[in-house]
């Protein structure tokens, strides 16, 4: 299968770097990382080693049956409007935070929802870390079967990654949204990585944003337990303890974070007040302001 991975950063270089394993990868991103990865290849160090030669280029390819999105939320606008170039039969977004389906819609015919628990860490040009093993999940935006995400999850299968098929993505993404709520922000201010949450103070901050983000979610008709959110966010913490956040990666590189994508889309969802969510944005944006 064809594969173009938009977004060759950390988590897109481990996905693309797993996927080249079994699949003609293309990875789209920038230089130098990408000149990097056309010379030498990409070196995936840490839970897995191996090297692969997947292309990588700086534009889309001519053609491709599937593209993973993952690029940063903010900039979905940029990867819907690049893969039209290359019209792939399906586009799965692998993205944090709520809205990214829909607006890939917008420009692409079959489009899926997807989330991934694995830590990644670029390490320099051509090399990515992966800093936990974690778990892919697709299935179609709206909930039910789906025979392209069935596909796609043959596809990541072959290719050795652990990934599940979902016709509940709708509460998955609820549920992956309550992890980053916790974790991300949390992480990002006290500058520590994942594993640092497993208890303490900074555990009952990360809980708090997690349950908070579990209420938001069933008044927006989303099933979720506060429970359940709490416990996949401890999980998530355990199998990605070495693992710092994207959000603590962006902020140590001075980089625009996902902020307004995770617990600023919490706030927004909500007429009642959400002040852990809100509280920990606005120490977030206060942080790269
Ligand atoms: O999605 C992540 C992120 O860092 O953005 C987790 C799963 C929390 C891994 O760190």
């Amino acid at each position: 299968m064809d594969v173009v991975v938009f977004g060759a950063g950390s988590l897109g270089s481990l996905v693309g770097g797993l996927c080249a394993r079994e699949h003609d990868v293309t990875l789209v991103g920038r230089d130098p990382h990408i000149s990097a990865v056309r010379e030498s290849g990409l070196r995936v160090t840490g839970a897995v080693e191996f090297t692969v030669e997947p292309d990588a280029r700086t534009t889309v390819p001519d053609r491709a049956d599937l593209a993973l999105v993952t690029v940063k939320s903010f900039d979905t606008p940029t990867a819907a409007r690049a893969l039209t170039d290359c019209a792939p039969a399906v586009v799965c977004s692998l993205q944090n935070g709520l809205g990214n389906e829909e607006r890939l819609a917008r420009s692409h015919d079959t489009v899926l929802a997807g989330t991934c628990t694995y830590g990644a860490r670029l390490d320099g040009p051509g090399r990515v870390a992966c800093t936990g093993i974690g778990e892919v999940v697709v299935g179609d935006p709206d909930g039910g079967p789906s025979a392209a995400a069935e596909r796609v999850g043959g596809a990541l299968r072959a290719a050795n990654i652990d990934v599940q098929v979902s016709p509940r993505m709708a509460r998955r993404r609820w549920e992956k949204l309550a992890v980053n709520a916790g974790i991300n922000p949390v992480t990002a201010l006290a500058g520590v990585a994942n594993g640092a949450l497993a208890d303490g103070p900074l555990h009952g901050v990360a809980t708090a944003a997690a349950r908070e983000t579990a209420r938001v979610a069933r008044e927006n008709d989303i099933d979720l337990d506060e429970r359940d959110a709490v416990a996949t966010l401890e999980s998530v913490v355990e199998t990605t303890a070495e693992n710092h956040s994207s959000m603590l990666q962006d902020v140590r590189a001075d980089n625009r974070t996902e902020v307004d994508a995770i617990n600023g889309a919490v706030v927004a969802r909500t007429d009642e007040p959400a002040p852990v969510n809100r509280t920990l944005a606005r120490l977030v944006r206060g942080l790269t302001a």
